[in-house]
């Protein structure tokens, strides 16, 4: 069996807040079929890649709230996807809003899911890291609600085998965590699917908003090296609802470098052919976990 795995990643431009869930699926289908004509066998899409970033906004209407979420997928919008993908025969990855309905317990998660090449769901993962804050904070030029809106994911990072390899997923400020990749790491994870929504400015460090791009590629590589593991990072870009989305949407060998990254803030698909065994470069040697790592010594990680 090939360790040899296409994975592309399918950046999206901004995605307006009137714009339907049939609008937003035809764009992923047209990457979707850029993404087949480049041989791709795993496409990767965003964070809440079917809707606009909501939690910019403020919103106390349950129901408006709930426009945003998905109750089951597939769903008849989304099927389209689904179908399209199964016919070219290519794996699926992409973050949406899940919404739980427990026994008339709500909870709502900030969700990503793999779909096989056969169109079943392979894993899922719930965000565990969420950014921001739970009120309305006016003095903000757009809010960043991601505690109001959604439950952290209390599963944790886990693993599926799936495209001749294990495989985890993360989300956007999951990214700037290294407790995210070794976390899979030392369950095996081959490769990190990582989807995005990042703005540029930043309300509470303005100082840094130069320096998003810089800390976006510096955390993602640095996750990759140190665990000797493929990450594909990918972006929902550009002016989104007047808040500027980073793009720079990127493949990332085992060995930390950049291997294809998309060139515009617009929808954009990249791929590149992932040889799972190049893991062995960086496992076998300078982060042997076995021969090197020293978990005695970490109890701080572990103690509160
Ligand atoms: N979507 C998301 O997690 N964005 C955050 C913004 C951080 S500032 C609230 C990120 O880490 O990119």
């Amino acid at each position: 069996m090939s360790r040899m795995v296409i994975i592309g990643a399918a950046q999206l431009g901004p995605i307006a807040r009137a714009e339907t869930r049939s609008e937003v699926i035809s764009r992923m289908v047209r990457l979707l079929r850029q993404a087949a004509e480049l041989g791709v066998d795993l496409l990767v899409y965003p964070e809440l890649a079917l809707t606009t970033f909501f939690p910019r906004w403020y919103m106390e209407d349950e129901a408006e709230l709930d426009l945003f979420f998905e109750a089951a997928l597939p769903n008849p919008a989304v099927q389209p996807l689904f179908d399209a993908a199964r016919a070219l025969g290519i794996g699926l990855c992409f973050g949406y809003a899940e919404r739980v309905d427990d026994g008339g317990n709500i909870r709502r998660y900030n969700t990503s899911i793999i779909v096989g090449k056969d169109g079943t769901i392979l894993h899922k993962y719930r965000k565990v890291h969420l950014p921001g804050h739970a009120e309305h904070e006016p003095w903000r030029p757009f809010q960043h609600l991601e505690k109001r809106y959604f439950s952290p994911g209390m599963e944790g990072f886990s693993v599926a085998s799936g495209f001749g390899g294990m495989l985890s997923q993360a989300i956007c400020n999951d990214r700037r965590w290294p407790e995210t990749y070794r976390e899979a790491a030392l369950q095996g994870a081959e490769v990190m699917l990582i989807g995005y929504n990042t703005p540029r400015h930043y309300p509470l460090a303005p100082e840094h908003d130069h320096l998003q791009d810089f800390h976006n590629h510096l955390c993602l590589q640095a996750g990759a090296y140190q665990n000797g593991m493929w990450v594909v990072a990918v972006a929902k870009a550009g002016c989104e609802e007047g808040c500027d989305l980073i793009g720079e949407s990127c493949i990332i060998a085992p060995t930390g470098e950049i291997v294809a990254q998309t060139k515009t803030l617009a929808d954009e698909v990249i791929c590149y052919p992932c040889d799972l065994d190049r893991c062995g470069e960086i496992r076998k040697n300078i982060f042997n976990f076995k021969l090197h790592r020293r978990p005695e010594i970490y109890t701080h990680l572990t103690i509160r």
